[in-house]
């Protein structure tokens, strides 16, 4: 399905205190952050989503990663309780703005999940075990909805954050893999698209209809793509992969 509208949150003040498994060789600049983040409303914009942008949560540094606070499935908002101790509540401060377009629901209280581990194709919801997503969420997501096929993906222990940032669907039964993160073999049923060498980074894309956003510094992947017919935008998203963030994770369609 094509997204429509795209929820996205300003990144705030605090966000250079975000979260990070690894100081960035260069601080993260904040105003660069805010450009990076206004262009991707605008690359969205131009193919007709409707972007919501949200004030920013000082109180939250990660507040920018929406994508994590929520899996939107069909008429249903899931909230994701973060196994990160500084992002809880991210989630809650969502909820009443969902309640605007979607039926809310809640885990139970021992789940831990991100948003950014939960892969959905027009079969399957794939579901990252990372340090972030635990069992109790996944059980509970494959009773809550039975018509999909809920599948666990286990991911290396020092890998990337999640499983999005690792795979994408592309629509028509294909998926982009960054096979040196995530067993590619996992996905029998789909064409699976392999990252170029040193392009992992590059899994991590967004469709819109026929389109697909890119993070822009993969030649490779871009070119594969086009090959394909595939219409490619780029968009930098620097300042947030230095926060461990990637495209996905700024927005979450509705
Ligand atoms: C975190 O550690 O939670 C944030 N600094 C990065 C979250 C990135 N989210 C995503 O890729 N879905």
């Amino acid at each position: 399905m094509t997204p429509r509208i795209a929820l996205m949150r300003r990144p705030p003040a605090t966000y250079p205190r975000c979260v990070k498994r690894h100081e960035p060789d260069q601080p993260i600049d904040l105003d660069k952050a805010l450009l990076q983040h206004s262009r991707y409303a605008q690359v969205l914009q131009q193919l007709d989503v409707e972007t919501v942008v949200l004030d920013a949560l000082p109180d939250f540094p990660d507040s920018v990663f929406i994508e994590d606070n929520a899996l939107v499935i069909d008429d249903r908002a899931i909230l994701c309780p973060s196994a990160e101790p500084s992002r809880r509540g991210e989630e809650a401060r969502l909820a009443p703005i969902l309640a605007r377009y979607k039926r809310v629901q809640r885990l139970t209280s021992s789940a831990c999940i991100d948003g950014g581990d939960c892969l959905k194709t027009d079969r399957h919801l794939f579901i990252g075990l990372s340090q972030r997503t635990n069992r109790e969420a996944f059980d509970h997501l494959a009773q809550s909805l039975p018509d999909y096929a809920v599948v666990p993906i286990p991911m290396r222990t020092n890998g990337v954050l999640h499983l999005k940032s690792a795979v994408s669907y592309l629509g028509a039964n294909q998926l982009l893999v960054a096979a040196d993160e995530v067993d590619a073999t996992l996905f029998p049923t789909y064409d699976v698209l392999r990252t170029p060498v040193g392009e992992q980074a590059a899994a991590n894309c967004a469709r819109v209809g026929d389109a697909i956003i890119a993070p822009v510094g993969f030649p490779g992947t871009v070119a594969m793509l086009r090959q394909r017919d595939r219409t490619v935008l780029e968009v930098d998203v620097s300042e947030f992969n230095k926060g461990d963030g990637s495209l996905t994770c700024l927005c979450l369609f509705l």
